[in-house]
């Protein structure tokens, strides 16, 4: 089961973004389907402003997020951005929202209809694994829930605000098989009347959902490669002796326990939503599995299995949209190294790792795919690289001028810099192909970024990601259709990351 402790305890913001050139186009990319969100912990002690948090979101394709709050600066920094957004009322707050329809009343105000509809809220989360880690506040949650609705209601906000509460999932028990989990029946006096209000507001059950919990505290029960979404041999499998379902990965098992304990309540059309999973990258020494590669493993395979729209056996085609927790690595988090290492992200907008995404669309692949770059080969002849360079700039047809005097790529002023700058344009034109990178034998591909200064390489981040805490990239989504069509043209013909580059030195330029 998982602990309540650990991930879940911080203020945690979740963002969608989209990415600029997005917001010129009529609507959002199908949001119907299953999608993949992200939580946003600020327990950082260099925490980047909301702006640079936005930039990092947009240009990471992420159009989900949750907050464990709903802070004034990443909602206003979050307006237009098509980034859907998930609020939380912190857990210290229910009991008064929970006691009286005004002071609900007065939350909604502040915190949504001050917000909407630029900022585009879809949830409100009211609390936080209240039923464990305040348990005391159970017996007001409905209530809060109910006023909160009721607040909605009253500005015609209930169908477009969903409202809910995120369960840990050790008030599911006896979850494998899955067939046989209810909830914990001492709560049944919250739970049921939790599953009416869902159903009845066509709401969602949120769920958190650690199999890295489940795997560590099961003595060695749980396969590491279950847990993973590993291929695993099928007599490995997990099987449900009443329904002779085959589980394969401890996901899926777990979100069908949810379905199941549900219906054992009569309640078989709720869907779900995963608001939190994730797998730490670093951990202490009695920590062995939170490595850089399990992290990577599991947030990569969870992200291919939620788009994938598989579903789970119990509702095979059915989405189950997942939020990664979480954005960044909070170094300021209480307990354990591992408690501070489930971040996409450091501080810096810097990958924590860069994900196996090939093909799985376009969330998080070609950011943190990792990247590469074409620069001269060291020891490089000068005269065979000249004579490469012009032929770059000549007919090869790439744009050079960033190499003229004066400008951003001009400086260091010699063959090798700017042949650098030259092979790697050519490069990314050709849509990173490896045989663009030849040369005569003069050029190779490397994963360092050449860019320095205001000079961005073709490839690279820019500024705006890797540091993140450098640029603010807000001013251009306000005017993104002035961009027209041209640059959607770019945008596909070479990548987001020419994109972004030209919108950094759009926003360098104003
Ligand atoms: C208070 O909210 C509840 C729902 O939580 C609603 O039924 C009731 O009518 C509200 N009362 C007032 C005075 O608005
Ligand atoms: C069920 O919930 C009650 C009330 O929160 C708690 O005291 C009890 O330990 C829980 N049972 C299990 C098996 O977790
Ligand atoms: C669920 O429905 C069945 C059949 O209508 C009924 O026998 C059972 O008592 C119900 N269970 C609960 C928990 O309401
Ligand atoms: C994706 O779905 C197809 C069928 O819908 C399935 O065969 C395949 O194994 C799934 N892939 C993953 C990674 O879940
Ligand atoms: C990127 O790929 C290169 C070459 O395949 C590899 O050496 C490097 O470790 C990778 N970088 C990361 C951060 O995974
Ligand atoms: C990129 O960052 C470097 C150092 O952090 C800075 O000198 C340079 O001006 C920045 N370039 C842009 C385009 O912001
Ligand atoms: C990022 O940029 C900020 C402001 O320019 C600077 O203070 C900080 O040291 C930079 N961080 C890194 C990791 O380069
Ligand atoms: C980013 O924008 C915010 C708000 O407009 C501003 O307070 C902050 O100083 C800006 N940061 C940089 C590095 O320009
Ligand atoms: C951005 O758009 C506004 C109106 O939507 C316009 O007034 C302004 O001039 C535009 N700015 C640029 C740089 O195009
Ligand atoms: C959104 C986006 O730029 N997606 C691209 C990511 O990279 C793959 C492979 O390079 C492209 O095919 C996608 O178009």
């Amino acid at each position: 089961m998982s602990l309540s402790m650990a991930p879940h305890l911080l203020p945690l913001l979740l963002l969608l973004s989209l990415f600029v050139l997005a917001s010129a186009s009529p609507s959002p990319p199908a949001d119907e389907g299953a999608y993949i969100g992200v939580n946003i912990g600020t327990d950082l002690s260099d925490m980047p402003h909301p702006t640079q948090v936005v930039a990092l979101l947009k240009t990471q394709q992420i159009r989900h997020i949750r907050l464990y709050d709903a802070d004034p600066g990443m909602l206003i920094a979050l307006a237009n951005s098509g980034i859907k957004v998930i609020i939380t009322i912190p857990n210290d707050q229910l009991l008064g929202i929970g006691q009286s329809n005004s002071t609900a009343a007065n939350w909604v105000k502040r915190n949504v209809i001050a917000h909407y509809p630029a900022t585009t809220i879809t949830a409100i989360s009211v609390g936080t694994e209240v039923l464990t880690s305040l348990p005391n506040a159970a017996p007001v949650l409905v209530n809060a829930i109910k006023n909160i609705h009721s607040a909605l209601l009253s500005s015609n906000l209930d169908r477009l605000i969903k409202v809910s509460t995120p369960l840990s999932t050790s008030l599911i028990l006896d979850p494998f098989p899955p067939s046989q989990a209810f909830f914990n029946r001492s709560l049944n006096p919250v739970i049921v009347p939790l599953l009416t209000f869902l159903q009845t507001t066509n709401s969602f059950l949120m769920i958190n959902i650690y199999p890295y919990y489940d795997y560590m505290q099961s003595n060695g029960v749980i396969p590491l490669d279950y847990a993973l979404f590993k291929p695993i041999p099928p007599n490995k499998e997990a099987v449900d002796a009443n329904t002779l379902v085959h589980y394969s990965n401890a996901f899926d098992a777990m979100v069908d326990a949810t379905y199941f304990a549900m219906s054992f309540l009569n309640f078989t059309n709720i869907p779900v939503l995963v608001t939190e999973s994730g797998w730490p990258s670093k951990g202490e020494t009695n920590e062995p599995d939170a490595t850089l590669d399990n992290a990577n493993t599991y947030n990569s395979n969870l992200i291919r299995h939620v788009l994938n729209k598989t579903g789970t056996p119990k509702r095979p085609g059915i989405a189950v949209s997942t939020y990664i927790y979480e954005l960044y690595n909070e170094d300021k988090k209480a307990g354990s190294l591992s408690e501070k290492s489930w971040g996409l992200f450091n501080a810096n907008g810097e990958p924590a790792y860069v994900l196996r995404l090939t093909n799985s669309g376009s969330i998080l692949a070609n950011d943190t795919t990792n990247q590469t770059f074409c620069t001269a080969r060291e020891g490089a002849d000068p005269k065979m690289l000249q004579a490469a360079l012009d032929w770059a700039c000549g007919p090869g047809k790439i744009d050079c001028s960033p190499i003229k005097q004066g400008e951003a790529c001009y400086e260091p002023d010699n063959v090798v810099a700017h042949a650098n700058y030259a092979f790697d344009t050519y490069y990314h034109q050709t849509g990173n192909n490896p045989e663009a990178c030849d040369f005569n034998g003069v050029a190779s591909i490397t994963t360092t970024d050449p860019s320095h200064g205001s000079c961005v390489f073709e490839g690279s981040r820019g500024n705006g990601t890797r540091n993140g805490t450098s640029v603010n990239i807000t001013a251009p989504s306000a005017n993104s259709t002035s961009f027209g069509v041209g640059v959607s043209d770019l945008y596909y013909s070479r990548g987001m990351w020419s994109i972004l580059t030209v919108i950094l030195n759009l926003v360098a330029f104003l």
